[in-house]
């Protein structure tokens, strides 16, 4: 794989809460990172690094920036349960612009997908990575469609991906669900840098979860193969936030939490 200290590396989203914690956490190994986002830079850029402001709609200079790279992290996109319209653009066609780039340039993706894909399993079933999707929403159901392109450009293209199929990645968890799904930042980074730098991975799925004392949901999947074991735990917080659940049964019953519970329906 090229060397992401010595080949640039596209960053999409790089405004975001995760795109600002692995730009500065990339650039400080070294990485050579072009970063991206409809919104402006919160803040000072990281040294070695570049900012251009984009809209994933614009192919074209989705094209443009890409040129050179050796690696994209896709973490741009809505990124939290939204009305179908406004998923539509940004997770649909921003995510064909960016798969279009990463084939164009030949390069590796690493793309940030989300347990919402899965979200309406129970929570007492166990899941390996290539159990049927049960998406909680249009969200999640976009980052299946974004598995779903990997998976195409790989068969067809040779597009090598890794999908990180992440839970809840936060600076600390926050409610009694997060005992569970917790990514920690050093979890994720170490993640990402396996993702991008591993050999032959074809279209790899991993479960973007923390070592948790509680992890009972998510089982196999590709770590091995790109060599990342997770070493953080959310069990510290426990006391505190074991707790902390809500009143709606779908939110509490399923896997994906409070986005079951948007917008529903059901007459159960
Ligand atoms: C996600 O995919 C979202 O981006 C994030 O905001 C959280 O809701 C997270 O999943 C989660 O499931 O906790």
């Amino acid at each position: 794989m090229p060397d992401p200290t010595q080949k640039p590396v596209l960053l999409t989203g790089a405004s975001g809460t995760l795109g600002t914690m692995l730009a500065a956490a990339l650039a400080a190994k070294g990485w050579k990172l072009r970063l991206t986002d409809l919104r402006p830079f919160p803040g000072p850029l990281p040294s070695g690094t570049s900012f251009t402001r984009v809209d994933l709609a614009d192919g074209a200079m989705i094209l443009r920036l890409a040129e050179g790279c050796g690696t994209i992290l896709h973490f741009g996109g809505v990124s939290v349960e939204e009305p179908f319209e406004a998923v539509y653009g940004p997770n649909v066609r921003g995510l064909y612009h960016a798969f279009e780039a990463a084939r164009r340039e030949g390069a590796r993706m690493v793309y940030a997908s989300s347990n919402h894909t899965i979200g309406f399993h129970p929570r007492s079933d166990v899941l390996d990575a290539d159990d049927v999707f049960r998406p909680d929403g249009y969200y999640g159901l976009s980052k299946m469609y974004g598995e779903g392109m990997a998976q195409l450009y790989w068969d067809k293209h040779g597009v090598e991906t890794v999908s990180l199929r992440i839970g809840s990645a936060r600076a600390e968890p926050i409610d009694a669900r997060m005992l569970v799904t917790w990514l920690s930042y050093p979890d994720l980074t170490s993640m990402v840098e396996r993702a991008a730098t591993a050999e032959g991975v074809g279209h790899a799925v991993i479960w973007g979860v923390s070592a948790n004392t509680r992890m009972s949901w998510w089982r196999k999947d590709a770590r091995e193969l790109i060599g990342w074991a997770p070493r953080d735990d959310a069990e510290r917080w426990a006391p505190q936030l074991e707790g902390l659940v809500s009143d709606h049964q779908a939110s509490e019953a399923n896997q994906g939490g409070s986005y079951c519970a948007m917008g529903y329906s059901r007459p159960d």
